[in-house]
Order: structure tokens, then C-alpha cells, then sequence
């Protein structure tokens, strides 16, 4: 009898775990726009196009390869508004008895297919370089889990930028290299721009109708939607913009908001590029000569090493991880976050851009935004509904631990060994947002203070009993301490009553 294969909006990969099992010659292929997926949070419009554009080309592709397939648009009428009950629907118009499906990335999704009213028959998903069993077998037994061990494993496992048992150019980790204040006049890539074609358009229309509301820009639009397109976007970083990754990867720079980064997060998230052909074809630039090996071995590990790491923390800590709050935060998030005026330029420029673009980099994402909302205390949970809802790479299983663990330290330090906070000085290091401000990065009290100066020693008098004893903090706690009393007293008073400030509504 026939069986229904569910394809997911971000399972677009032709040799998917459950199409493998599958029988084009009996099976039929659902896939379906629902409300309840487009509404779980308020996603940026981009992302919501990006994902339909995508699932639509994908299904025409698996059309044409033969597959049988029951596709539901967002605005047909017969739309059930869920996965579930599109299955049902299907089930009833086929005879289909049992469904197949790859698992999804999300515990919400992976409880509703396993309790769904209709035998279910769940597939890994090896579209990851490290199975979910590998990574507990790793995991299994270690007291801290710390990414840079796991990735030399799966350095050695794979073979990427090996040399025998040794790490090609004699270390693991070229970080040392990296990291360089942006200079002035960078020649920074143009990245390539796709024009939406017809179906693509018909999504933009429709998205803009039921989502035009949600924060961010739906135009100019200009993602991939297909494997095709996307592997040029991977093709087109390899050549302009890998060599100098490693070297500017934490910088910013005002108006310049991709520099030498890869852009692929939403097609890798997607289904539509390869983790390990990703990693492969940067590895084969460095054996060419073409890339160095700071850069090459910088951009292997946020894949190879980062992006299976919380993957795999994701699944190991449970449904329960996205409530953690270890450092009891619970102000509001601001609403300049939402578009609201700030005197901050930093968080201007790279929530601007999260509007604008539905991107921002890492370094964005973890020291300005981030930051920000750990030294302020803001509620994590509504820190990382934030970030689910803004940019257009956001699926719970990579930005919860990003979120909730390695920027707002709210799991308590599984992910981080200590939190991401800095004064304004490494923004101003990093970046060129101070210069157009109307803080002074240089004033540690008074009005003109950079917020980030007064909040920083503010985390930190506020969590000492947390954080004193870290090794890795004694530095920032010993020079807190050799400051006269008179000036920590300032320093937190101003630091509070800026924080009134924000909570009153101010544009601060
Ligand atoms: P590049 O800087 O060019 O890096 C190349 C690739 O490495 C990325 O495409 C991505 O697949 C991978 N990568 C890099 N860093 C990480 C990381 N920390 N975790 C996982 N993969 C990584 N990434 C997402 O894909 N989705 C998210 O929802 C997401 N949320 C984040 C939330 C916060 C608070 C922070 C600090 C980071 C988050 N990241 C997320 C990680 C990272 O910021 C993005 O992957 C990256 O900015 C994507 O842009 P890019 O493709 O140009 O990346
Ligand atoms: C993100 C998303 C959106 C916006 N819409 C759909 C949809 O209509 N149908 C669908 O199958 N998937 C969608 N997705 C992707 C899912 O939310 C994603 O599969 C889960 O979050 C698991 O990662
Ligand atoms: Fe951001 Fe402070 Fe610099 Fe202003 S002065 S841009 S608030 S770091």
C-alpha cells in the first residue's frame, strides 16, 4: 500500500533519509505551507519567502526526478493549517496507511510526529557529519564538553586538514592568527544577488499579504532558492572571500554587513548544500594553494567543529533547555530590538541590518546584540525567540545553544566555560560604530558613558558569586577590585539608573 513520505521546509535534499526508504513507484510525497509552521514565532518575512520559494522549486525538482507528490500551498483552500493534519488529509485522499519521515530538527516537531493520530515510522537524519549517537558516545562520561575536542575528533574522523595523524601546519587551531581589527578601505566582495523569477515572486506576494506585519524587510529579496543557486553562492565565497575569513572574522564595519563571510548558513540549514561538501571544497582551496591555512581551518571549524557541536548539545540537553535561566534575567527586551531609535550605534547598525537583510554576522550577533541583552539582564527566553524570529538561518536546534548557551550563558556554562561579555572597548577594537555614536567609548561614568562600560562591571558586581572563582575571570575581578571605592560606586549607580532609563521607555 501506499505510504506518505513528509518533506519538511528545511529537509530540500534529494538523498534525505526518508526518501531513501521510500518507493517512487508506490509512496507519495507530501510537503505543505502551513500556518503552524510559518507562525510558531513571527519570522522575518525573508525567511518565511526563502523557505517557501525553496520548498516549492524543491518539490518541482522532485517532481520531475518522477516522485509523486501531494503539495500544499499556504492559501489553498483545502489547507489544514498543520503538518499533521495535511498528513491526515493526504492519508484519506491516497489510502496511505503509515507515514515516513526524516526526523525533524526540533523537539516541538519531533513530539508532534511521534504522538501523531497515524503510524509513524521516524529516519535519522544524516545530513549531519556526526550522528546524534556519535555525539553522545562523545559526550557520554565527560565532565565539560567543550567543542575544540570534539572537533579534532571529527578532524581525525573525517580526515579534513590532516596530515597523517597530524593537523595540517601543526595545529589544530589557527585563531591565533585571526581575529584582526577591520582596517580602513578593506576591499570587501560583492555578494552575488539572485532576481526572484516568477514562482519565487508568487511567494513574495503571498508572504507579503499574510506576513508583511512581522518585523523585517521582505524587499529587495535576493536568496537562492535552489541547490543550484546555492552551491554558486558557495562557489563564489571559495573564490573572493575565504582567503581573508580567518582574518576578519570578528570584524564590523558599518555599512558592510557580509565582509568575508560565507552566507550559506540558510541554504546548509535548508537542506539545499552539504555540511562535509562545504568543508571538502575549502579544504580543497587550501590544498591549491589558493586559501591559507588560518582561513581555511577557521571556516572548516564553525562547521565541522560549531555547527555539529550545538547540534548535537541541542539533542543531548533536551526539550527543557530553551527555559533555562541560570542568572535569574528577567527585564523585558527592549524595544529597539523591534526597530525602536537608540543612541547605541553598535546595536543601531547590527539590528538595522537584521531588518534589512535578515542576517547579521557571528561576531554581531554574539557581541553587540548578545552582549547587550546578557549585561542588561534581559529574560533569555525572549532573547531567544528573538533571534528564532530574525534571521533567516533561524531553526531552534543551531540558534537555542547559540542563544541560550553560548551568548546569554543562561544553561549554566554547558557550551561556554565563561559568559561572552565585553566592555565597549572590544566593540571599538572590532569595529567602526564608536566613531558614530552619541556615547563616548572612552567615558567609564557619567551621562556620556558607553552603556557597555557601566553594564559590564554592573554583570559583574551583580553575578560575583557566580563568576569570582572562574579562572578565567580572576583578571576582570581583580581589576574591578583595584578600583577606589568611590568610583565602583559611581560606576554602578550610573550603570542603574541607566538601566531606569531603559526600562522607563527612554530612547537610551
Ligand atoms: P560564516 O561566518 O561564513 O560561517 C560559515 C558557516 O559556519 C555558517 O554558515 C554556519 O553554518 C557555520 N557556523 C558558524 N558559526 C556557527 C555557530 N556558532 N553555530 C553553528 N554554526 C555556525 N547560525 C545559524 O545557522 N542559525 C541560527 O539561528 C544562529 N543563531 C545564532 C544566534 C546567536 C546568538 C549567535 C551568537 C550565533 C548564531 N548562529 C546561528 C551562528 C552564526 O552566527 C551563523 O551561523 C553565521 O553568522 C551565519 O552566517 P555565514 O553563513 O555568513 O557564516
Ligand atoms: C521555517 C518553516 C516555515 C516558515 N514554514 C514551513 C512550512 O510551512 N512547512 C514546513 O514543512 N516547514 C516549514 N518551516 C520549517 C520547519 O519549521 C522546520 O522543519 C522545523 O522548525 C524543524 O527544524
Ligand atoms: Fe556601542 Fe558604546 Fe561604541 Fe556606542 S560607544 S557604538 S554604545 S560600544
Amino acid at each position: 500500500v501506499t505510504r506518505l513520505v513528509l518533506v519538511l521546509g528545511d529537509q530540500l535534499s534529494l538523498n534525505l533519509s526518508s526518501l531513501r526508504e521510500a518507493d517512487k513507484a508506490r509512496d507519495v510525497v507530501v510537503m505543505a505551507e502551513v500556518a503552524q509552521e510559518a507562525e510558531y514565532v513571527r519570522h522575518h518575512p525573508k525567511k518565511i519567502a526563502l523557505v517557501f520559494a525553496a520548498m516549492r522549486k524543491f518539490a518541482r525538482k522532485l517532481e520531475d526526478d518522477g516522485w509523486s507528490l501531494g503539495y500544499t500551498r499556504l492559501d489553498d483552500p483545502e489547507n489544514a493549517g498543520s503538518l499533521v493534519g495535511e498528513l491526515l488529509r493526504r492519508a484519506e485522499e491516497t489510502g496511505a496507511g503509515e507515514i515516513i519521515a526524516t526526523e525533524p530538527g526540533e523537539w516541538r516537531l519531533l513530539n508532534t510526529l511521534t504522538d501523531a493520530p497515524i503510524p509513524t515510522r521516524l529516519v535519522p537524519d544524516d545530513r549531519f557529519i556526526a550522528s546524534r549517537k556519535r555525539f553522545e558516545d562523545w559526550a557520554a562520561g565527560r565532565k565539560a564538553l567543550r567543542m575544540e575536542y570534539f572537533y579534532r575528533e571529527m578532524r581525525r574522523e573525517t580526515g579534513l586538514l590532516m596530515e597523517g595523524d597530524d593537523p595540517a601546519g601543526g595545529k589544530w587551531n589557527f585563531d591565533h592568527d585571526n581575529r584582526k581589527p577591520p582596517k580602513e578601505g578593506l576591499d570587501v566582495p560583492e555578494p552575488l544577488s539572485f532576481a526572484p523569477d516568477a514562482e519565487t515572486q508568487a511567494v513574495l506576494d503571498l508572504v507579503e499579504t499574510r506576513y508583511g506585519d512581522n518585523f523585517g524587510d521582505l524587499y529587495p529579496f535576493d536568496f537562492a532558492t535552489t541547490r543550484e543557486e546555492a552551491l554558486q553562492v558557495l562557489v563564489h565565497f571559495i573564490a573572493h572571500a575565504l582567503p581573508w575569513f580567518g582574518d576578519y572574522q570578528d570584524a564590523m564595519l558599518q555599512d558592510q554587513p557580509y565582509l568575508f563571510h560565507a552566507l550559506i548558513s540558510p541554504y546548509l540549514n535548508l537542506g539545499l548544500l552539504d555540511p562535509l561538501e562545504v568543508c571538502r571544497a575549502a579544504e580543497k582551496a587550501w590544498q591549491e594553494g589558493a586559501v591559507p591555512i588560518n582561513a581555511a581551518e577557521g571556516f572548516i571549524r564553525q562547521i565541522l567543529g560549531w555547527r555539529e557541536y550545538v547540534r548535537g548539545i541541542y539533542f543531548l540537553e533536551g526539550p527543557e533547555y530553551v527555559e533555562r535561566n541560570v542568572l535569574r534575567h528577567d527585564r523585558d527586551l527592549p524595544a529597539f530590538y523591534w526597530g525602536a531609535d537608540t543612541q547605541m550605534n553598535c546595536l543601531r547598525q547590527a539590528i538595522g541590518q537584521t531588518q534589512k537583510y535578515a542576517y547579521a554576522h557571528h561576531i554581531q550577533r554574539l557581541m553587540v546584540t548578545g552582549n547587550f541583552a546578557l549585561l542588561a539582564g534581559i529574560d533569555p527566553h525572549q532573547v531567544h525567540e528573538w533571534y528564532l524570529e530574525v534571521y533567516a538561518d533561524a531553526y531552534e536546534w543551531v540558534e537555542a545553544p547559540n542563544t541560550v548557551g553560548m551568548s546569554q550563558f543562561a544553561d549554566g556554562g554547558v557550551i561556554a566555560s565563561k559568559p561572552y561579555v565585553s566592555s565597549g572597548a572590544y566593540i571599538n577594537r572590532m569595529s567602526d560604530y564608536c566613531k558614530g555614536c552619541s556615547y563616548s567609548v572612552s567615558a567609564k561614568a557619567g551621562k556620556k558613558a558607553c552603556p557597555f562600560n557601566l553594564l559590564y562591571w554592573h554583570f559583574l558586581d551583580r553575578h560575583r558569586e557566580r563568576f569570582q572563582s572562574n579562572a578565567r575571570m580572576r583578571n576582570m575581578y581583580a581589576t574591578w577590585d583595584r578600583m577606589d571605592a568611590e568610583r565602583r560606586e559611581a560606576i554602578l549607580r550610573d550603570a542603574g539608573n541607566w538601566l531606569q532609563r531603559l526600562e522607563a521607555g527612554e530612547t537610551v
